[in-house]
């Protein structure tokens, strides 16, 4: 190449570069002066509040919340609205407290849309702030009207209470269909190979987990003895739509990648993401990368490989120039559980990891494991790093994140902490509702008072103490955070106390 032309190409080179990088630079103070920060919830599933090395974990490693736990607000008394993930899912996007609505509870795949299209909803009100919004992963807040049909646009669902963007499951891993929906419609759907799906009866042929134990890689122990798919024995019957069906060991990968994907498209607005990880519910399936990770079996790898997702998903908001004008707020959707319906060596290799920490009981209770999860507010830059130890319910996040948009959105239940989430303030809640499958019980203050409930005191299946006595309870957790000592009986004008405020929000 004669040394004129070179000259010439390294001159435009330069400029081109140079450009380019103006064009960056540019770009991100454009998004540093917005007035309006992108806003983050990363939900996990059933993670209980001794899972994080930041929550007093050892034998377990997550470097990547620790980080932000570190790094931001770490609340110790922070709660998920119910101890199982329909109602405290609804609680979330609603501000209103699940045990208003009667609907609100586990949910089948095909139960209908329990939110009203009506009601207001975070990703509604943000929208209305000029917020583009999205969710990816689970759903499980029912979708259509009654009666699916998954061959169609399924509608109503999140894009009907606010969502401009969805990529979902729509209900548990563990439930069919074994689909991922995208705005309403199932991912590489077959219109030759339609979707069946049914939770009352089988479709004639088709293998079950229960009658078909051979064709299973992962055996069942209670319950999830239905149709079976990539090996797995499932809640509910499906036929059909074979290649739209998710591979489980995926499904990490594919939301993280949808998460990436949608900070990516939408970073030029002010965005909001509901990024809903599935793990590490059941089926604990990790990807291969992190099968043997922790030493403790399924359950502890997929808790490594949600790490890895947020730490993945945090270095996307880093690269795109966004993570200091980006509110994060981490949190769980209930207490954990062991052995929620398979074999899967979880119990067996648990070792000395305590995953509700030293708390009592784990989802499906009323005791505190049920219901207090990490709960962690991240925002580089302008949250300073501390703990906390106020009252907070993600119930919350509604009235708070209005404050911190300038709307005016209030929801019946919702109080505006913003002040405490930004760690301005450490006045959180005088007090909270808590449910586990429709039975609630009051904290305030120090205190933990749980009515007197029928049932067994025992899911032995999972191996969980659910709150249920003959008698009322009284705990005061600030001197006995394992709730060891009833002390009903002995404090009986807290006791009277505490039973007056719970009948005056819930209703005698
Ligand atoms: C239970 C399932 C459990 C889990 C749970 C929902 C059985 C025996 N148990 O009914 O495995 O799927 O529902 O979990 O089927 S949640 O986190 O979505 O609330
Ligand atoms: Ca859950």
């Amino acid at each position: 190449m004669k040394p004129i032309i070179k000259n010439v190409l390294l001159t435009l080179l330069i400029a081109f570069t140079a450009c380019k990088t103006e064009k960056k630079e540019k770009e991100a103070s454009q998004v540093k002066s917005r007035t309006k920060p992108n806003i983050v919830i990363i939900y996990a599933d059933d993670l209980g509040y001794g899972e994080l090395g930041a929550y007093g974990a050892t034998e377990l490693k997550t470097p990547n919340l620790d980080k932000l736990a570190n790094g931001g607000i770490r609340f110790t008394n922070g709660y998920a609205s119910s101890a199982t993930c329909t109602p405290s899912r609804y609680a979330l996007l609603t501000g209103v407290y699940p045990w208003r609505n009667k609907s609100a509870k586990i949910l089948p795949g095909t139960a209908p849309l329990i939110i009203d299209t009506a009601q207001i909803t975070i990703p509604k009100m943000l929208k209305q702030q000029g917020y583009t919004t999205g969710i990816v992963g689970k759903w499980h807040l029912g979708l259509g009207t009654g009666d699916v049909n998954w061959n169609q646009r399924v509608s109503p669902g999140p894009n009907e209470i606010g969502f401009d963007h969805s990529y979902i499951m729509a209900a548990t891993q563990d439930r069919v269909p074994t689909v991922y929906i995208e705005n309403g419609d199932v991912v590489n759907l077959d219109p030759n190979d339609p979707i069946q799906i049914d939770y009352q009866k089988n479709f004639p042929g088709e293998p079950t987990g229960k009658n078909n134990p051979e064709m299973l890689k992962m055996k069942w122990h209670h319950g999830h003895h239905n149709s079976i798919v990539n090996g797995i024995p499932r809640i509910g019957f499906m036929k059909g739509g074979e290649a739209a069906k998710w591979v489980d060991e995926d499904m990490a990968d594919d939301f993280l990648k949808e998460a990436q994907r949608y900070v990516k498209n939408n970073k030029n607005s002010p965005f909001f993401l509901y990024y809903a990880l599935q793990q590490p519910h059941v089926p604990r399936t990790p990807h291969s990368r992190f099968v043997g990770s922790s030493g403790m079996g399924p359950r502890g790898d997929v808790i490594v490989e949600a790490d890895w997702c947020i730490g993945e998903f945090i270095r996307t908001l880093e690269s795109e120039g966004l993570l200091e004008n980006t509110l994060i707020i981490f949190s769980s959707d209930n207490g954990p559980v062991v052995n929620d319906g398979y074999y899967d060596d979880s119990v067996e290799k648990l070792g000395d990891h305590k995953p509700a920490g030293a708390l009592r009981g784990g989802k499906y209770s009323l005791f505190e494991a049920g219901t207090r999860v990490p709960f962690i507010t991240y925002w580089k830059g302008k949250i300073t790093p501390g703990t906390s130890e106020a009252l907070v319910s993600q119930i919350d996040f509604l009235a708070s994140l209005s404050a911190l948009v300038k709307s005016n959105t209030k929801s019946q239940d919702s109080k505006n902490l913003l002040d405490v989430f930004l760690g301005k303030s450490n006045n959180g809640r005088e007090e909270l509702i808590l449910e586990a499958s429709t039975r609630t019980a009051l904290r305030k203050g120090d205190w933990a008072m749980i009515p007197p409930y029928e049932g067994p005191a025992k899911n032995n299946y999972v191996n969980i103490e659910l709150g249920n006595s003959s008698e009322y309870q009284l705990y005061n957790l600030k001197e006995d955070l394992g709730q060891q000592n009833n002390l009903a009986k002995s404090n009986s004008d807290k006791l009277a106390e505490m039973i007056k405020t719970f009948e005056n929000i819930r209703g005698t």
